[in-house]
């Protein structure tokens, strides 16, 4: 039975590669953090009680801060293959917290694979990296694909490129399976509740059932290339079954803007909404209602305004990948399209949304917070 240690397996891609791996056999361990309250409800669904025998998914506490802990934890594990998922991973927050996110999102990296190096793993272990879009930032030339050069605009994607030629070092250093999948967006009904497109499924639901009146938004220019994270972690585990290691470029080759992820939200919920003003005065009204999923709003109501402290000190205009080379040497496709990936979030947190109305009606008022 082979062995995956995933860090990050508490987060949206850890969730679904942890299920991925399960499903194919592997014995799963994932590193989770220590945190006050309980940050595992992601992976609670493939929980195994430790108290019986033959545990397939295995649950160490650990951090990509602390070398010790991780040493120990890959020496106990003496994983077949490691996939680095942790990260601090909001390109926003990087710019508030920029030392934190270089620590573990470039330095952790190190940590995992000087790990490997420590423990003589060098020839049995192999490593995934989550690199990003993000590191062609400032793009030099579209679309974006493995040769294109790269330009962070982040504390964020800075790290994440430190992380990224730290394994392509120890791939040519000392002959290490080691790759790079270099990310485009990717979503699903567990992506992190504030990253731009949960933000809006999971506003424009409450809106819909009266937990909120409006979503504040930042820059609805920006352009992405948003794919399935279920069909992304697939391609993680392909990269790590091949001959030789290689980077990856992986994303669907089709980009849309955030409002129209925006308007196609709101049609899922039968809400048809007309944009007005532009840059910090624009808003988004409801001109029309249909169906039932929205019985807390009226036509005229504004429910997304623009607000500034949402715009990153240094932008992302635009990106929009050419998976070809996955496509070529891997025979990799994206299977769920952007829409169909709106449409299952807004599904989702229209659920969701209703059994906390539901709640609200009886008198048990949950919080909602808002970012
Ligand atoms: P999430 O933010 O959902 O998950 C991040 C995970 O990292 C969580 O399990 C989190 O733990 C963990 N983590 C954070 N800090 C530490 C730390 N100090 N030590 C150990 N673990 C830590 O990210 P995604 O699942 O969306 O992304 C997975 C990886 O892929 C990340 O590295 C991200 O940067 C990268 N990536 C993501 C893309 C995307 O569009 N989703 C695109 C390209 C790259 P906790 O649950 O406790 O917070
Ligand atoms: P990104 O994702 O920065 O691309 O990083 P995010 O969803 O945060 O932003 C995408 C774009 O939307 C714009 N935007 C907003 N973003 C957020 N979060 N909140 C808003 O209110 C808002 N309004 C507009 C942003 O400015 C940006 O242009 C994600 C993360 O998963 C990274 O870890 C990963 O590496 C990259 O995707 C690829």
């Amino acid at each position: 039975m082979k062995k995956a240690l995933i860090t990050g397996v508490t987060g949206q891609d850890g969730s679904y590669l942890a299920e991925f791996l399960l499903e194919k056999g592997y014995e799963v361990h994932g590193i989770k953090r220590r945190a006050s309250s309980f940050n595992t409800q992601r992976v609670d669904h493939i929980y195994e009680d430790p108290h019986v025998d033959n545990q397939h998914f295995i649950l160490h506490y650990g951090d990509l801060t602390d070398t010790s802990n991780l040493v120990r934890i890959i020496q106990q594990v003496q994983p077949d293959e490691i996939y680095n998922l942790g990260a601090q991973s909001h390109v926003a927050v990087s710019f508030e917290a920029p030392e934190y996110t270089a620590d573990v999102d470039a330095m952790g990296t190190l940590r995992i694979l000087e790990a490997i190096r420590i423990l003589g793993l060098e020839k049995k272990t192999r490593f995934y990296q989550a690199s990003t879009s993000e590191l062609y930032g400032l793009v030099q030339e579209t679309p974006q694909k493995e040769t294109t050069p790269f330009y962070p605009r982040s504390p964020y994607a800075v790290a994440k490129m430190y992380a990224y030629w730290i394994t392509v070092n120890y791939r040519e250093a000392y002959g290490m399976y080691a790759c790079n999948g270099i990310l485009f967006n990717h979503e699903s009904p567990r992506r992190g509740e504030t990253f731009v497109t949960r933000k809006i499924t999971r506003g424009l639901a409450n809106i819909a059932q009266g937990l909120e009146s409006c979503i504040y938004m930042g820059n609805m220019d920006a352009l992405r290339d948003w794919g399935h994270a279920k069909d992304y972690v697939r391609m993680q585990w392909m990269m790590l079954q091949q001959d030789t290691p290689d980077d990856f470029v992986i994303a669907t080759g089709v980009q849309y803007s955030v409002r129209e992820f925006i308007s196609w939200s709101a049609k899922e919920l039968g809400i048809t909404l007309r944009f007005e003003g532009t840059g910090v005065d624009e808003v988004a009204i409801v001109e029309a209602i249909e169906g039932n999923n929205a019985p807390a709003l009226n036509v005229g109501d504004v429910i997304v305004k623009v607000d500034s402290r949402y715009f990153r000190p240094a932008e992302v205009e635009t990106l929009l990948g050419d998976p070809s080379k996955a496509k070529q040497k891997l025979g990799w496709v994206p299977e769920i399209t952007t829409q169909e990936m709106c449409a299952e979030m807004v599904a989702e947190d229209l659920k969701a949304a209703k059994r906390h109305a539901l709640l609200k009606e009886h008198g048990y008022s949950l919080p909602v917070s808002v970012e």
